[in-house]
């Protein structure tokens, strides 16, 4: 499918890839070729522009990671770029998470592939998730429409409700649910009727069997071959009805993929599965990072990038743990520190780690800690002078009144940013004091695992207010702060480790 624009996007990047440096200039004409690349594969305008400009802004911001050249380096964030505008690096799936049977509602205009969707969903659920299916046709528009879904049902193996001539959409959906709880059913497929195009009647009657229905998954069908009607079909629905996502059939035709590309960004809506053909399983779980290396081709390269940011991450952490092993620790390590967890997708990236860390991440709410207050700290550390980094102790009343203008905070966030940093390096000693160096290196793991075990000599330190047990201390207060970015790495329980 995107072919024209993979092979475009190929020639631009192949003028810039081999180059050792590049200019402002380099990095704009390559975007202007990109641009064209985009708006060629019919890519909406906004979406074009938005991609464009933080891509240029990125690209030109950028330090150059020592061993890439420049021309790599652009290919990774316009892959990084891409990925985010497929939908992220995350893959949503399909939320199945309610009490059965879990209604999923199929809706989009006529042929654009909802009854064939409907049966590979079907398939899938039943062979990939081990769920017991029922498939129901509300299309009472289409003459033998719920007799081709009760087709496909033998195909696939997947049992359709039995057909009554003459009910109504709504009456079909009762007749199902109904059916569905008598015979134990994990989950209800709902293929609803569609129109030629979006108009007030098919609302009308979504609405009405999703009132009836309340279904987990609304799924918009869309037919990639339609391209940017794809994309205006789907804003006309998202805006009545909770669509939850999309599903794009016809992957696997010419289309120039615009529709794809411009999709989530337009509707908000993560795309959940691709229709690659007309096959029963010729359905794949919609994966940005996957599409987005189809498009580029440049997977290589993208992974060198990957690697030397790693490295530059673990000399980083290196650097770092040398200088805990003396029981050093200024406010630049404390920067590296909360750059760290920016890094790792700040606060939030927490809730969904691990069970426990929902607790964590609710008790650094609770006592006002929010993605925002990293940043404010990057900047009031930003304020320091290099000698206030080394010596935070030089920070005395009139020097703190400065750093608090220049960052733009109040004094009183200036002195929490110190005492934190007190904390932190009263730790520091104490884990040096202890001769806990060796033993902590081995726990460091590959990069990233430095703040688990300040996190967690905090915790064991005291700073924590009331520490949670399963996260090695990392309690209330800015005291917890450290551990957070180290959960990745890895560095468990040391607050266990420092009470001994
Ligand atoms: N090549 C291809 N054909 C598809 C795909 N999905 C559906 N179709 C075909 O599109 C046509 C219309 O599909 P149908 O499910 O009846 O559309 P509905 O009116 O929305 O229910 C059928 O001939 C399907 O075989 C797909 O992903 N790839
Ligand atoms: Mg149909």
């Amino acid at each position: 499918m995107f072919d024209n624009l993979s092979d475009r996007l190929g020639s631009v990047f192949a003028s810039l890839k081999g180059r050792g440096s590049l200019k402002e200039q380099d990095v704009r004409d390559a975007m202007r070729e990109v641009r064209i690349a985009l708006l060629e594969a019919d890519v909406a305008l906004p979406v074009v522009r938005r991609f464009i400009d933080e891509v240029t802004e990125k690209a030109i911001g950028q330090n150059v990671l020592k061993s890439v050249t420049p021309g790599q380096q652009v290919i990774k964030i316009v892959n990084d770029a891409l990925v985010d505008m497929l939908g992220g690096q995350d893959v949503p799936g399909i939320d199945l998470n309610a009490a059965p049977p879990v209604v999923i509602m199929m809706v989009g205009l006529q042929g654009s592939g909802k009854t064939t969707s409907t049966a590979k969903l079907g398939k899938l659920l039943k062979e990939k998730h081990g769920k017991k299916v029922l498939m129901a046709s509300l299309d009472v528009n289409r003459p033998a429409a719920q007799e081709q879904l009760a087709v496909l049902g033998e195909q696939v193996g997947v049992g359709t409700l039995p057909i009554i001539a003459g009910q109504s959409p709504t009456a079909i959906a009762e007749r199902a649910i109904n059916s569905a709880k008598l015979t134990a059913v994990d989950v209800l497929l709902l293929d609803t009727a569609g129109r030629l195009h979006v108009d007030a009647a098919l609302m009308e009657e979504m609405k009405a069997v999703a009132a009836i229905s309340t279904p987990k998954e609304t799924l918009l069908v869309v037919d990639s071959l339609t391209g940017q009607d794809a994309v205006n079909v789907a804003q006309s629905f998202a805006g009545e009805v909770d669509l939850t996502g999309v599903i794009l059939t016809r992957m696997d035709g010419d289309a120039r993929g615009g529709a794809a590309l411009s999709m989530r960004a337009v509707t908000g809506k993560p795309i959940k599965f691709a229709g690659t053909g007309e096959k029963l399983d010729q359905i794949e779980v919609f994966q940005p990072s996957r599409v987005a290396g189809r498009i580029l081709g440049m997977g290589d390269i993208v992974s060198l990038v990957e690697k030397a940011a790693a490295a530059v991450d673990v000399a980083d952490a290196e650097k770092m743990a040398e200088r805990m092993s003396k029981g050093q620790f200024d406010m630049n390590d404390l920067r590296t520190q909360l750059r760290q967890m920016q890094k790792m997708g700040g606060l939030g990236m927490l809730a969904g780690m691990m069970p426990g860390m929902k607790k964590a991440k609710q008790a650094m709410e609770a006592s006002g800690m929010n993605d925002r207050t990293l940043l404010r700290m990057d900047a009031i550390i930003g304020s320091m002078t290099e000698k206030e980094r080394a010596r935070p102790d030089l920070l005395n009343a009139k020097r703190k009144i400065r750093v608090a203008k220049g960052s733009g905070t109040q004094v009183q966030d200036v002195n929490k940013l110190i005492k934190m940093h007190q904390e932190m390096e009263r730790a520091m000693k104490q884990i040096k004091k202890m001769g806990g160096m060796k033993g902590l290196a081995a726990l460091f793991g590959k990069g990233g695992g430095l703040g688990g075990a300040l996190g967690g000599a905090l915790g064991g330190g005291g700073a924590a207010a009331g520490g949670m047990p399963d996260l090695g201390g990392l309690g209330g207060g800015a005291g917890g702060l450290g551990g957070l970015p180290g959960l990745g790495g890895g560095a468990p329980d040391l607050s266990k480790f420092l009470k001994k």
